[in-house]
């Protein structure tokens, strides 16, 4: 069976409504980046950082999956065990939609971290920096994000999936943050079947064999089924 790996962005979720970053007045238009995504920007206030993603914490709990989450999740029960769904999204809507094989490389919502220890817990709804680790006490308690600068989980399984894929596709990304926006051409090269499936032509629109434009939740079920 053809081995299936799947990118996903802001815009798989955004029907959904949750906020993208790039869009007219999506998120890095309410914030600034070095503020509320990057270590430094944590360091300097880290009341701002949290309540950053509180905010965002509290709309993913009560968002629904739409369309498209819900084709990925026929498409991985009808290819049992050949499906990856790689996302650069922290919200749950992949698992909520019934996807089991769900790869979070920038982190997800529902995770807390001790900056101290390392050590790992499910996230509070709301979380304050006067919030202590359950393991060490320390009081470095962040959200389980990947920022800027930092390196995305689960990479070096990510690259051998890009590269054993038969068909790789990316859904509502625009394809400007790095490495996940390499991933195109890295599995293009290695003899995939590339799609990206968008409301519209990302900057890296060049690395795929097939686009399919429009909204995901309308685009990605006619892929899918
Ligand atoms: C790293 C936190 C290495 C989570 C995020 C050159 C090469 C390599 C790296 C770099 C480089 N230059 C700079 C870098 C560093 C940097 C980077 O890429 N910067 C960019 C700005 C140039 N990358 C990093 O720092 C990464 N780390 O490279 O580490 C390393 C190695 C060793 C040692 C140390 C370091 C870390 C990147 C992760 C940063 N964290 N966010 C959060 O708060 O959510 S990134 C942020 O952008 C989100 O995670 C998001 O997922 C990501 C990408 O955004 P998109 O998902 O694409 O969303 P966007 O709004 O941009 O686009 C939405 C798309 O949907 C649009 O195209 C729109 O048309 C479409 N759409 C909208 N509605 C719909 C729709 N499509 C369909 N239907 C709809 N309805």
């Amino acid at each position: 069976m053809e081995k299936i790996v799947i990118l996903t962005g802001a815009g798989i979720s955004a029907e959904s409504g949750l906020g993208t970053f790039r869009d007219e007045g999506g998120l890095w238009a309410q914030h600034r980046i070095e503020d509320v995504a990057t270590p430094e920007g944590f360091a300097r206030d880290p009341a701002l950082v949290h309540r950053f993603y509180n905010t965002r914490r509290a709309q993913a709990v009560d968002a629904v999956p739409n369309a498209a989450h819900e084709a990925l999740a026929r498409l991985e029960a009808q290819h049992r065990g050949e499906v990856w769904i790689v996302t650069q999204n922290v919200d749950g809507l992949h698992e909520k939609a019934g996807n089991a094989n769900v790869m979070h490389m920038h982190g997800a919502l529902e995770g807390a971290l001790c900056a101290a220890c390392d050590h790992r817990w499910p996230a509070p709804l709301v979380m304050d920096p006067k919030d202590v680790c359950p393991s060490c006490g320390a009081p470095c308690t962040r959200p389980d994000i990947v920022w800027f600068g930092e390196v995305p989980y689960q990479m070096e399984r990510i690259w051998q999936l890009l590269e054993q894929a038969d068909v790789f596709a990316a859904i509502g990304t625009s394809g400007q943050v790095y490495p996940a926006a390499a991933f195109g051409q890295h599995a293009g090269r290695a003899g995939a079947h590339t799609v990206e499936l968008n409301m519209e032509a990302s900057v890296n629109v060049r690395d795929f064999a097939e686009t399919r434009h429009g909204p995901a939740s309308v685009v990605v079920p006619a892929w899918v089924d």
